[in-house]
């Protein structure tokens, strides 16, 4: 019998490698579906697999949705990866960030424990609740100092994980996970905006690429080497919060040269740094420590930040070059 997940955010960078690895594992793929925008299973179709996922109507806010998704789902993992995920937004919106991603957890946990308390839980942690960095390099100890009002929502999900698996006794696990990148990334976030810049500007469409702080470091992964981690949390016989980062890190400044070198350009000849994309309060270094992730669950991250960047820089090469045709 194959095992049925649930995923928040089926629509999102790490929805979409999730469903691939889980297809791939031989489960039956639900996706909660918020129907927000237009054209939001592009991600699920690049991937080729928009045909083999499940899609229910629910929205994180909407407690008796998410309860119904779990009925029909008949989940045996649930892994809440929906969110407002960008950093910059939160400021705009911090009750819907609030609401969203702090609260929706909790709706989440709660649809578990009453519909099915055996199933098993994954919570999409990050690094922005290090923010303010207590330590030089952050692992499952170091204390949390957030700096923006996603940060702080993403720590009450944090917690109400830790609390439904000290009170409820749920499988619950926080993934604490650094900054992950792929092709499938987000316009707004910087590795992306970056990649579709060198690839724009190298095919003549554009000259340059305004930027914002570009002396934040951060630690860069692959998204399609994180999403593996989070399946391996949920085959734990305990459930644990671990921190899933590579241990290196890197300038905005440096990504960019890495990404325009991959194009033959140099990036200090196009990037312009334009004060409205400072944000209102910083995280200025992000490095995290993996190695509990390494030790408990044998995972490790196989593909470098040059490896990273240049399939990201290729894929929009691909993309915009077949508008251009
Ligand atoms: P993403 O691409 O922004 O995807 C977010 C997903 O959440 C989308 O599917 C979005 O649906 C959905 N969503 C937003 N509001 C919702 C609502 N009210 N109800 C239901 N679904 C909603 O994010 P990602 O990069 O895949 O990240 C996945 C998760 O990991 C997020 O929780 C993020 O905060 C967290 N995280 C990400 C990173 C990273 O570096 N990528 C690092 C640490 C933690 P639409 O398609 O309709 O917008
Ligand atoms: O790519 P970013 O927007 O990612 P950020 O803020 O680190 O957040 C991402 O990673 C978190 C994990 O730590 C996730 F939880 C979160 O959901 C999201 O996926 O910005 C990275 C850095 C920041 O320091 C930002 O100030 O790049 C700097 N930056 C400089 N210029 C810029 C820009 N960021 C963006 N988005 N756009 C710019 O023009």
């Amino acid at each position: 019998m194959s095992k049925h997940a649930l995923i928040t955010g089926i629509t999102g960078q790490d929805g979409a490698y999730l469903s691939q690895l889980l297809l791939n594992k031989g489960y039956e793929v639900h996706g909660l579906l918020a129907r927000r925008g237009s054209d939001t299973l592009w991600r699920l179709r690049e991937l080729g697999i928009e045909g083999q996922v499940k899609l229910i109507d629910g929205d994180l806010m909407d407690l008796s949705s998410l309860i119904r998704a779990l009925q029909v789902s008949k989940a045996d993992e649930v892994y809440n990866l929906g969110a407002q995920s960008f950093v910059g937004t939160s400021w705009q919106q911090p009750v819907l960030t609030a609401q969203v991603d702090g609260v929706g957890a909790v709706n989440v946990l709660e649809a578990v424990r009453i519909v099915n308390p055996q199933a098993r839980f994954y919570q999409a942690s990050t690094s922005e609740m290090f923010g303010l960095i207590q330590a030089e390099k952050q692992d499952e100890k170091t204390p949390f100092y957030p700096r923006s009002p996603y940060g702080v929502a993403k720590l009450m999900a944090h917690w109400a994980t830790v609390n439904y698996r000290e009170s409820h006794g749920l499988h619950a696990s926080s993934g604490i996970l650094f900054n992950h990148e792929s092709p499938l990334r987000g316009i707004e976030f910087v590795t992306r905006k970056v990649s579709h810049a060198a690839a724009s500007i190298k095919l003549g469409l554009q000259k340059e690429l305004r930027l914002g702080n570009i002396d934040a470091k951060r630690d860069w992964g692959f998204a399609g080497d994180y999403v593996e981690a989070m399946w391996l949390m949920l085959q734990q016989d305990k459930a644990d919060d671990y921190v899933i980062a590579t241990g290196t890190t890197t300038t905005v400044r440096d990504m960019c040269e890495i990404a325009f070198a991959h194009v033959g350009l140099k990036a200090q000849d196009h990037v312009v740094v334009d004060e409205r994309y400072f944000r209102p309060a910083e995280v200025d270094v992000l490095l995290g420590n993996p190695a509990k992730a390494r030790a408990e669950l044998g995972w490790e991250p196989k593909t470098s930040l040059a490896q990273l960047i240049a399939m990201m820089v290729e894929a929009d090469l691909r993309r915009i070059g077949a508008i251009k045709e």
